[in-house]
């Protein structure tokens, strides 16, 4: 590939932007000629954070659930431990890997930062905090977690009834602007990676 690899690590919000932004800024690096890959909670839980899918078949999604990797203090560790394992493979291959996770807690962010940082192939780590307001996370609801969260449909939700920890030193801060557009936001995190000379 002749590249150097990196991860960059969207945390925030549900709906706050950073799968979107994220998706964003994949296009953008592609159209630069960079191997770029994006890993978000849409293709993860539903495969590598997935139950075994003998459990699911044998007996069934509700044995499944209890099984597969949810939002406990526990389980959100062991989904970024796993998430983080395989971005460092990733970026040790040369591939600019963007991975967009809540991942609420900061020690586990810290630990896949290390993970990446020793492993000498994988080249830098940059985290990118989505800093959009929860009113405005809320508002905007896309998949009507906030509200059944609410309503107490759904237990430890980010925000409402389980805690975000925001990141102490984000390398890249994107503080919530009204009208500004995931393009906008994306290629701010590009000018930063540029100026680093990482892509
Ligand atoms: C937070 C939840 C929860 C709870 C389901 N808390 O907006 P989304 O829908 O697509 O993003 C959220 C996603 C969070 O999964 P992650 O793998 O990113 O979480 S973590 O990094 O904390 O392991 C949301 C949905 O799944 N979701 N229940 N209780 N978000």
């Amino acid at each position: 590939l002749g590249q150097r690899g990196c991860v960059v690590w969207f945390t925030g919000l549900s709906g706050c932007g950073k799968s979107t932004i994220a998706n964003e800024l994949d296009r953008l690096l592609i159209a630069r000629g960079a191997a770029s890959t994006l890993l978000d909670g849409d293709n993860v839980r539903h495969g590598l954070c997935a139950p075994p899918a003998v459990l699911q078949g044998e007996h069934g999604q509700a044995f499944a659930e209890r099984f597969g990797l949810g939002f406990s203090p526990t389980d959100r560790e062991e989904n970024i431990r796993r998430i983080g394992a395989v971005a460092s493979l990733m970026a040790g291959a040369g591939l600019v890997t963007l991975a967009a996770f809540v991942s609420p807690y900061q020690r586990d962010r810290d630990r896949v930062r290390r993970m990446v940082e020793q492993d000498g192939q994988a080249g830098d780590f940059l985290e990118v905090f989505v800093d959009t307001p929860l009113e405005v996370c809320q508002q905007r609801d896309p998949k009507g977690l906030y509200k059944k969260a609410l309503a107490g449909e759904i237990a430890h939700f980010t925000g409402i009834s389980d805690p975000y920890e925001a990141p102490e030193r984000p390398e890249i801060h994107l503080q919530f602007r009204e009208g500004m557009t995931p393009l906008d936001a994306a290629e701010e995190i590009g000018q930063v990676m540029q100026e680093r000379g990482i892509f």
